[in-house]
């Protein structure tokens, strides 16, 4: 594979992206926890291909970052992909972890804390996932919040997802998230929406109905000289929602297992996750597959507006 590769970076770049960074096109970047430790192969894999496929459609090149072989790559190859989506033992990481994984030469699949360190560090301004990590059910007791929440308060990357799932203290998330002073924007709608469900039933702090407001608002941030990204919080669409009655007494479920189990730290939301799938028959997972992809286009379209304002 012809890649390039940065001086001063341990980074190599698949060349689509490499070329379109140089050109100013589009870029969106992916992250890889959600192949490893949040879908189960092989739909881990096709939905990858799936979502980068879309931002392709929509007029964007994709960056799936991961790091393998002591380098993070920024966009990976046909084979890159199936390989990780694959291993096993592969690395968790967050902010902590991403140096420790490349020191040790180990496969490590990033997290949405370390995928905005990985893009900002690449020159990528945006990036569509599923859901993010937040304040989790019990921190007052557990402590357990996800480096997430202050990684959108440090890089400059807008993170478009589906909002938090409701396996988290969503209030709670809000709070940190205004604290840290990241802006959370919900997409063409008032509510912050929860994941599979459209509506969290609260109230998000800000609204946004068009790509390029919010390409305007990452423009405009840089120019005052605030440090941090934005949260959008792009409502599931209507088709693929499940209402919100139906999923409480399944995470109600997977809550109380992983209490009984005793999971604790970076275990937590990859064990409820992957219970929720295995709780709904996989009707979860098709959701969650259909989010993404909705999160992918709402992402070219902002990275499409933020390249015309750039040049
Ligand atoms: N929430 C989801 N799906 C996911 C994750 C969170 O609905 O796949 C993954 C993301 O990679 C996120 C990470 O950044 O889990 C958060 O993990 P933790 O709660 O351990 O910080
Ligand atoms: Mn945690």
């Amino acid at each position: 594979m012809t890649q390039t590769k940065t001086a001063e970076l341990p980074m190599t770049f698949h060349p689509d992206v490499a070329a379109a960074l140089r050109d100013g096109r589009p870029v969106v970047a992916l992250e890889s926890t959600i192949i490893t430790h949040g879908m189960p192969f092989p739909q881990n894999v096709e939905a990858a291909r799936a979502v980068e496929a879309e931002v392709r459609a929509h007029g964007a090149v994709p960056a799936t970052i991961a790091v393998m072989d002591g380098q993070i790559h920024i966009g990976l190859t046909d084979a890159a992909l199936d390989a990780l989506g694959q291993a096993q033992h592969v690395m968790k990481l967050s902010r902590a972890d991403l140096a420790a994984c490349l020191a040790m030469g180990r496969m490590g699949a990033t997290t949405v804390a370390a995928t905005m360190i990985c893009a900002a560090l690449a020159g990528i301004s945006v990036f569509a996932t599923g859901g993010i990590g937040g304040v989790h059910r019990g921190a007052e007791t557990t402590f357990d919040i996800s480096a997430d929440l202050p990684e959108l308060a440090a890089s400059a990357v807008t993170v478009v997802a589906a909002g938090a799932k409701a396996i988290l203290d969503l209030p709670k998330t809000l709070e940190v998230l205004e604290t840290q002073g990241v802006p959370v924007i919900a997409y063409g709608q008032d509510d912050f929406p929860a994941f599979w469900s459209r509506s969290s039933g609260l109230k998000a702090p800000l609204r946004m109905d068009s790509a390029a407001q919010i390409a305007a608002a990452h423009l405009m941030r840089g120019r005052l000289g605030l440090p941090g990204g934005q949260l959008v919080a792009n409502p599931i669409p209507e088709a693929d929602e499940i209402a919100r009655a139906e999923i409480t007494p399944v995470i109600e479920t997977a809550l109380a297992e992983a209490e009984a189990a005793g999971i604790a730290a970076k275990e937590v939301t990859p064990f409820l996750l992957d219970r929720i799938f295995a709780l709904t028959d996989g009707r979860s997972l098709q959701s969650n597959i259909a989010l993404v992809l909705n999160n992918a286009r709402l992402a070219a379209a902002i990275a499409t507006e933020i390249a015309a304002m750039r040049a």
